[in-house]
């Protein structure tokens, strides 16, 4: 399989941290988005959205983080990344649609550029325009885990759909300067992935272009 991602891409972060759950070999392609690679025509003809992940599988092109980690739950059961019950696998969905579709999105580069280049947003608005919505997203993500009876992770003993989606965004939090250390729960999941092999292994600064 081969994925075309950048280190610094929270939905690149989520499909490394899956394949590495199901332990799957990759080949890493970089596409620099500081260099806007993703909107080069040789991109653009993997993914036209001009977003990155997209993974290729035996010539099929695979785009939109979760779509890509659905079918490696479907394709690559084991370990499973999803609970069996419907309605815990509803829940760990919404926890990670919450992360996924109405956290990261709106601090997206583009969205970003946008702000800046069009709005006239200064930094330091900007600045707080990443911190607004990553802590309203936050507050509400804490409140959903204190119901939840998962410990350590959100779904009990192992970590899935879920945690591919967080910590990415604990990252960029972190990057932010947002304090993880108001939202105990988020904190201990997070703690509790930073122990293990498959998170280890997608953090954006062992990538190979980390460092480019
Ligand atoms: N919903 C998409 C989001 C993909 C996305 O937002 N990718 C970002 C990096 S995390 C990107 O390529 N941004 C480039 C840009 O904004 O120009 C997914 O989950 O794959």
């Amino acid at each position: 399989m081969d994925l075309h991602g950048y280190f610094r891409s929270s939905a690149s972060y989520r499909v490394r941290i899956a394949l590495n759950l199901k332990g799957l070999d990759y080949q890493y392609h970089p596409v620099n988005l500081l260099k806007n690679e993703q909107q080069d025509d040789t991109y653009r003809a993997l993914n036209p959205q001009g977003l990155v992940p997209a993974l290729v599988d035996n010539g099929s092109i695979l785009t939109q983080s979760l779509a890509v980690i659905e079918w490696l739950e479907e394709t690559y059961p084991l370990p499973a990344l999803l609970p069996s019950a419907p309605l815990e696998r509803a829940r760990i969905r919404a926890l990670a649609y919450n992360v996924a579709c109405d956290i990261q999105p709106i601090q997206n580069l583009r969205i970003l550029k946008y702000l800046q280049t069009e709005l006239g947003v200064s930094d330091e608005q900007k600045l707080s325009w990443i911190r607004h919505w990553i802590n309203g997203g936050f507050a509400a993500l804490e409140t959903q885990l204190e119901s939840s009876s998962g410990t350590p992770f959100a779904a009990g003993q192992h970590p899935g759909l879920f945690e591919c989606c967080l910590i990415p965004q604990v990252y960029n939090a972190e990057r932010f300067g947002v304090e993880i250390g108001k939202y105990p729960a988020i904190k201990q999941i997070s703690e509790a992935c930073a122990a293990l092999p498959a998170f280890i292994d997608a953090r954006p600064e062992t990538q190979p272009d980390s460092t480019l």
